[in-house]
């Protein structure tokens, strides 16, 4: 079993194959099944690329022959940093058939992560598009090479330049060594709320568990066709439903290489999509597009939106917009996914953030002495499942601050509970901001600016943004005369940080409030920035 690794006890892991969520698939296998069954019907279309379910199993076999060859092996983990594009199903289909682990980087991820990725978790390789979004992921991958020169493989679908080209890869299908479905299949990331982000190992039988029941929560079939605007790589595109749980279906996956409107309208017209899943700030301006575009959108039967709290004003827009239904989603990485059920009453659907997807899903909800609230009132979520980690990977000290010993995963966000079990979000409870989806750990940039020699003390706090729901701003305790605000973010940029995580704003201050234990009041450091945003900032969009 891989080290780092906490497994459910046995137990439990039991219980949950005597119930039937951990039927004992694996990806690899369940990509074969799908070829069996659905063979020439296409799984992935990518502009002009249809790959066909039999296609996509043969590449992956292919492509797993070839990795085989480099050296590659089980647990061997392989940092994917993979745009919305084809190639994306066979590596990870490919790294799941040899058990090698993919850590899914986002392609916003910058030096600075990759590096720690990379670093943190003993990457073999690391497999990135040659271009994407008027980036080169290569020069990237020399930053991250430099640093890390034992870094063994990059990997880069496209002109490989001096690294290894993708598409060279592929050899003979060989025997590979079996899978069990108890074993980690990859490695998702945290949104972090304490420095770096934490990584998330997820296993096959958990994992696929959560595919199988949101797909059928999600109505898909055969028939299906998800649009993957967001980054496939994050847990909410990838998985709720996402592109594996279609693909889990018989469905098609359709691969936008971006969220906008004039990328993502025209395809669901031409491909007939049924379902896609957004963030609230681009359901705002999807619904916006729709009053002024022609496309027809007539396919769509369900709009998704998650990640971030989704207004109910706005929430009670999209079926007029689009004459779809809406479904909440609110998930995160490490496990639990809620969902609003598409027959839901409207008012359910606008108001809350549906309900856990499992039967077997535990959620409590507790006041900050660890007791239980009363029924409708607001507290932290706390959750246990089929598929909700009882461990972040290799972060023993973390996991004691994070689990309880019975393992509850303590989520960080403040929620109420609806007498019908549907759990609607208060607010966070975490040290993290979530700018529109994003999720930025404030401990995370605050590190950085300390390493910038006019930089004494830095918080980081939210502050309200009526299309983000949230941006970022900075309270900087000077060393002698205050930098200029544009110095600090071109030094994080220099420092290889994510453009999400540069700071939307940045003050200046002479002290930080405290709070009575003499930590600093980040709540204070909110109200100070809310207040003075709102008047004129808040007004304008
Ligand atoms: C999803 O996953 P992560 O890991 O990027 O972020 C999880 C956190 C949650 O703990 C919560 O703070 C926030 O994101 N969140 C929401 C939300 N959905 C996620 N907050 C309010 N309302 C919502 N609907 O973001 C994720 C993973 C799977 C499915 C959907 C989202």
């Amino acid at each position: 079993m891989l080290t780092g690794f906490t497994p459910w006890p046995e137990e439990w892991a039991d219980k949950y194959r005597k119930d039937g969520c951990w039927k004992g698939e694996t990806f690899g296998g369940m990509l074969k099944e799908c070829a069996a069954l659905y063979g020439n019907q296409t799984a992935v279309t990518c502009k002009d690329v249809h790959w066909s379910y039999k296609e996509l199993d043969e590449r992956a076999d292919r492509l797993a022959a070839g990795l085989h060859k480099l050296g590659i092996q089980k647990e061997d983990r392989v940092v994917v940093q993979l745009p919305n594009i084809a190639e994306f199903f066979e590596v990870i289909f490919a790294l799941f058939r040899l058990g090698a682990l993919p850590v899914f980087a986002l392609p916003s991820h910058r030096s600075s992560e990759i590096t720690y990725f990379c670093e943190f978790a003993e990457a073999k390789a690391y497999i990135i598009p040659d271009m994407h979004s008027g980036f080169d992921y290569r020069a990237l991958a020399r930053q991250v090479k430099d640093k890390l020169p034992d870094l063994a493989h990059v990997i880069v679908a496209g002109e490989a330049e001096e690294f290894q080209e993708l598409s060279s890869l592929h050899r003979e299908p060989v025997q590979l060594k079996d899978i069990s479905p108890a074993e980690v299949a990859f490695l998702q990331l945290s949104g972090g709320s304490t420095g770096l982000s934490k990584l998330i190992p997820r296993t096959h039988d958990d994992y696929i568990y959560s595919l199988r029941i949101s797909a059928e929560i999600c109505g898909l079939d055969h028939h299906s066709v998800y649009l993957a605007a967001l980054p496939t790589a994050h847990n909410y595109p990838l998985s709720s439903p996402g592109v594996l749980g279609t693909l889990y279906a018989g469905g098609r996956v359709v691969l936008s290489p971006t969220p906008s409107p004039d990328d993502c309208f025209p395809l669901i017209e031409k491909e007939r999509v049924t379902i896609t899943a957004l963030v609230p700030p681009l359901a705002m301006v999807w619904m916006d597009a729709s009053g002024s575009r022609s496309d027809d959108l007539s396919s769509l039967q369900v709009l998704q939106v998650g990640g971030a709290k989704f207004s109910a004003e706005a929430a009670r827009r999209v079926k007029s917009a689009f004459g779809c239904t809406l479904q909440q989603v609110f998930g995160m990485a490490e496990g639990l996914v809620n969902y609003t059920r598409l027959d839901d009453p409207e008012e359910i659907i606008v108001n809350t953030q549906g309900r856990p997807m499992s039967p077997f899903d535990e959620v409590r909800v507790l006041d900050d002495d660890g007791r239980d609230v009363a029924p409708g009132e607001a507290g932290h979520l706390f959750t246990r499942g089929p598929y909700t980690i009882r461990g972040y990977y290799k972060a023993p000290e973390h996991n004691e601050r994070s689990f309880t010993a019975d393992g509850f995963y303590q989520t960080g966000d403040i929620v109420k509970l609806t007498a019908d079990g549907y759990i609607i979000v208060e607010g966070r409870a975490k040290d993290q901001i979530n700018r529109g989806g994003e999720k930025i750990a404030a401990e995370e940039v605050e590190n950085h600016l300390l390493a910038h020699p006019a930089v004494h003390d830095a918080a980081m706090v939210s502050m309200p943004d009526d299309f983000l729901g949230e941006r970022s701003c900075v309270f900087v305790i000077p060393k002698g005369e205050a930098p200029k605000p544009g110095e600090l973010k071109a030094f994080l940029r220099e420092r290889g940080l994510a453009a999400y995580k540069i700071p939307d704003r940045i003050e200046f201050i002479a002290s930080f409030p405290k709070t009575g234990v003499g930590k600093v009041s980040k709540k204070d450091l909110r109200e100070t920035i809310a207040q003075k945003v709102k008047p004129a900032e808040i007004k304008q969009s």
